[in-house]
């Protein structure tokens, strides 16, 4: 301990050893063989993983709500309770070959925070909340963060509990199915939210900073596309009389890659998910379904993007002699600037724990990207291994979990008081 200074004027600081293992014991829900996790939105192994959370919760004292779009809240307490809470959380669902620590390590470290607060006899003027956010990933229900996005009035309560995966199954039928079809109404005051996440790209490491002060989040835009050429014999169907619709798709995907690598350095574009129609290996394949996700951080550049993959899409159509039976924008939002007051929290309580840090914008989509549309709302990013993300060889080290906690806790007692 730094001698000169007095013992209570060091800052508190969490159990890292504690947030470490409830991580590795989460992880072991849905854990697959790669050592990352598959716990896909609103299924038995997501219910799994809330009920432990809810567990967890209700042993530190918290009480538990949910509402329509399944959002779980728990609540700590306060001296008052009826001041807004403070908030944070983010998701516990993953993608199919997903990490230990995306989306979960906020709503263990807002766990954390509760825990350590109750160590050290901590009573806040305003309650805190820590939440699991719905489907925040967009991958088995599309599009991303639908149920923090219904909570900001971004969406319908309606619209959300319709999204249907691939199987028919909607959000309102697994949430039911699931026993988190909550009964809270949506949306509520918050007086500030913070999420704590990954960077899940490269820049913390390698400039060795350990703590991402996130001022802003890139806009981004997700498309669905149907070509529809023709069926046909991969043998006696001449070249020039095909209507290949993966011919088609594969132009596509090659023009959404250069419309990103001609805004660079900022932009991003992926053609993620393809399903090809009869994916028989010796028919002309009749019809092809695939997505498209564009990113920009500014509103004007994803504007153009948007022109430029729409104009493409056509032309290509035409060459190929395909038909464009859907291309539909399923999901935007623009480029988000953080709360100012809740970014300045976030910094100091780096600087007051002694971190390195750095101003970032994230290139993820967050849940707290919709918050920040109904509260004062910032994040906070630490490193992850080598930058890797949505890849079950996601990592982090146990200093960086411990530096985001401490900083997520001292952000929130900035904000506690009345
Ligand atoms: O797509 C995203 O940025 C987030 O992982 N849902
Ligand atoms: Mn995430
Ligand atoms: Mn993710």
């Amino acid at each position: 301990m730094n001698a000169q200074l007095k013992p209570e004027t060091q800052p508190i600081r969490i159990n890292g050893q504690r947030l470490w293992d409830s991580l590795m014991e989460m992880a072991r829900i849905g854990a697959t063989p790669k050592g990352g996790v598959c716990r896909l939105a609103l299924t038995d192994l997501d219910r799994d993983g809330r009920d432990l959370f809810a567990r967890w919760c209700k042993e530190a004292g918290c009480s538990i709500s949910v509402d329509k779009m399944g959002n779980v809240f728990a609540r700590r307490p306060g001296k008052d309770n009826s001041l807004a809470p403070v908030v944070t959380g983010s998701h516990a669902d993953s993608q199919p070959t997903g990490g230990r620590f995306d989306g979960i390590y906020g709503v263990l470290g807002g766990l954390e925070v509760i825990r350590s607060l109750n160590d050290h006899g901590i009573e806040t003027d305003r309650p805190i909340e820590v939440v699991i956010w719905t489907n925040e990933e967009g991958s088995r229900f599309a599009p991303a963060m639908v149920a923090s996005g219904v909570f900001a009035g971004v969406f319908t309560l309606e619209y959300g509990l319709s999204r249907a995966d691939v199987d028919g199954k909607t959000m309102g039928e697994e949430l039911a199915r699931i026993g988190y079809a909550g009964d809270q109404p949506m949306g509520k005051p918050i007086h500030a939210a913070f999420e704590l996440h990954i960077e899940q790209g490269p820049i913390l490491e390698a400039e060795g900073k350990t703590i991402g002060v996130v001022h802003a989040a890139q806009g981004q835009r997700w498309y669905e596309v149907v070509f529809t050429g023709q069926e046909s014999h991969a043998g006696p169907t001449p070249m020039p009389r095909r209507r290949d619709a993966l011919l088609g798709a594969a132009r596509v995907i090659e023009l959404v890659n250069r419309v990103g690598l001609e805004h660079a350095p900022y932009a991003c574009a992926t053609v993620g998910m393809i399903q090809n129609h009869p994916n028989s290996r010796n028919v002309i394949p009749g019809r092809v379904f695939f997505t498209i996700d564009i990113r920009h951080p500014e509103d004007a550049v994803l504007a153009e993007m948007d022109r430029k993959v729409r104009e493409g899409v056509a032309r290509i159509a035409e060459q190929t002699r395909l038909e464009v039976t859907r291309l539909e924008q399923i999901f935007y939002y623009a480029p988000i600037a953080f709360d100012k007051a809740c970014v300045d929290s976030v910094r100091a309580a780096a600087e007051r724990l002694g971190y390195s840090h750095r101003e970032i914008v994230s290139g993820a989509g967050h849940d707290a990207c919709y918050l920040s549309k109904v509260a004062p709302t910032a994040m906070i990013f630490v490193p992850c291994v080598d930058g890797i993300s949505h890849n079950e060889v996601e990592d982090a080290t146990p200093e960086w979990i411990e530096a985001g906690g401490n900083v997520l806790l001292h952000a929130i007692l900035g904000r506690v008081d009345r």
